[in-house]
């Protein structure tokens, strides 16, 4: 017997939990865990062969490329293109949604959004980075899905995760029942679970944000900063400070150590850098389902209507007390604002 259950025999086991369930989401989930390896196996060879660096293209975030994350892309759209579960895809790396047409795709009933290489701009420097997936069920009902298909709101994914390309590879996911998470053991080539039953610390002592940007943040952002650097024994300040800038990396971390990463509006940008569909919702509904909190100050993450594809919002996520100490201090924020309009 292997030590460690691997991940298609966990998929298989949980598929047990609903007992109507015909194997498609777990065939879905078997698919990204294979992208997802081929994709481990190329982030391991950066510096070794000629591919990293920008591939001379732009997004249509207008953000450059990566080769990997062009590369990245191409093999999570193969994989879910050829699973046959899986009716359309959105990517941060194209700017419309990707029908899926073939003869099993027509009645596939998944829609999946994709952060194929998340943080890429760090993979020079051999730091590391993420792919991010949600899945949602197909609204529509016949012919080629649609755009309404992957522009549902966070709440209504049916799975969602991530893989972190770091010291280990790791696969985290959550179907709504709790959060699991597998390490890749490269010997056998499997996901193997290492992380059951995945719960982020209520309280934290790290708090991870761009602090170079902090001229420009909102005044309750800054006020909480401040607050995490005060010294004060009975809730174990100052924090420390990590930010990688990595999402899926720093979001990880505090998932495991406990603690909060936030990517605020600002004057400049009201609606922050991260993308809702493909970054903000699923790592939310991972967040949750381990028992944290996801906002955009003022908002629940999973209940924010979604209009555009590549839409942006701010976040506040990690452990649940200390994103509610944050979005207290913006709200009492926007009191003092309203107070001084009415003076
Ligand atoms: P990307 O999708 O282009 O890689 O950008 C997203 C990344 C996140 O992983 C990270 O949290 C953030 O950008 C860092 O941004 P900044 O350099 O502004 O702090
Ligand atoms: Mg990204």
């Amino acid at each position: 017997m292997p030590e460690f259950q691997t991940l298609g025999q966990f998929i298989i086991e949980k598929q047990a939990d609903f007992p109507y369930a015909k194997g498609e989401l777990s065939r879905l989930l078997r698919d990204i865990g294979i992208a997802a390896k081929i994709v481990s196996r190329e982030v391991n060879k950066a510096g070794l062969m000629n591919i990293t660096g920008a591939a001379g293209t732009s997004n249509i975030q207008g953000e450059v490329q990566q080769k990997l994350d062009i590369y990245a892309n191409e093999q999570f759209i193969a994989a879910l293109r050829s699973g046959g579960e899986c009716c359309i895809i959105a990517s941060e790396e194209n700017e419309h949604i990707i029908p899926i047409n073939s003869l099993i795709s027509k009645t596939a009933k998944y829609a999946v959004a994709i952060d194929p290489l998340d943080g890429s701009s760090n993979i020079d420097v051999n730091v590391p980075v993420g792919t991010i997936f949600s899945i949602y069920r197909r609204l529509s009902r016949a012919g080629s899905a649609v755009l309404g298909d992957v522009l549902q709101k966070g709440k209504e994914q049916v799975a969602a995760g991530y893989i972190l390309y770091g010291s280990s590879t790791m696969l985290v996911y959550t179907t709504g029942k709790g959060v699991n998470g597998f390490t890749l053991d490269p010997a056998i080539g499997e996901f193997c679970l290492s992380h059951p039953g995945m719960q982020i610390p209520k309280q934290g002592s790290i708090y991870s944000v761009n602090e170079g940007n902090y001229v420009h943040f909102p005044q309750g952002v800054k006020q909480y900063i401040k607050y995490c650097q005060v010294n004060d024994d009975i809730s174990n300040r100052p924090y420390s400070s990590r930010y990688i800038g990595s999402m899926v990396a720093d979001i990880h971390r505090n998932l495991v150590k406990g603690g909060i990463f936030i990517y605020p509006g600002t004057a400049i940008a009201p609606h922050g850098k991260l993308r809702l569909v493909y970054e903000c919702n699923p790592l939310a509904l991972v967040i949750e389902q381990a028992g944290g909190r996801a906002t955009n100050g003022t908002e629940r993450i999973l209940d924010l209507e979604v209009s555009k594809l590549h839409q942006r919002s701010p976040i506040f996520i990690g452990s649940a007390e200390m994103v509610l100490a944050a979005e207290a201090m913006l709200a009492e924020e926007s009191l003092t604002l309203n107070r001084s309009y009415l003076d």
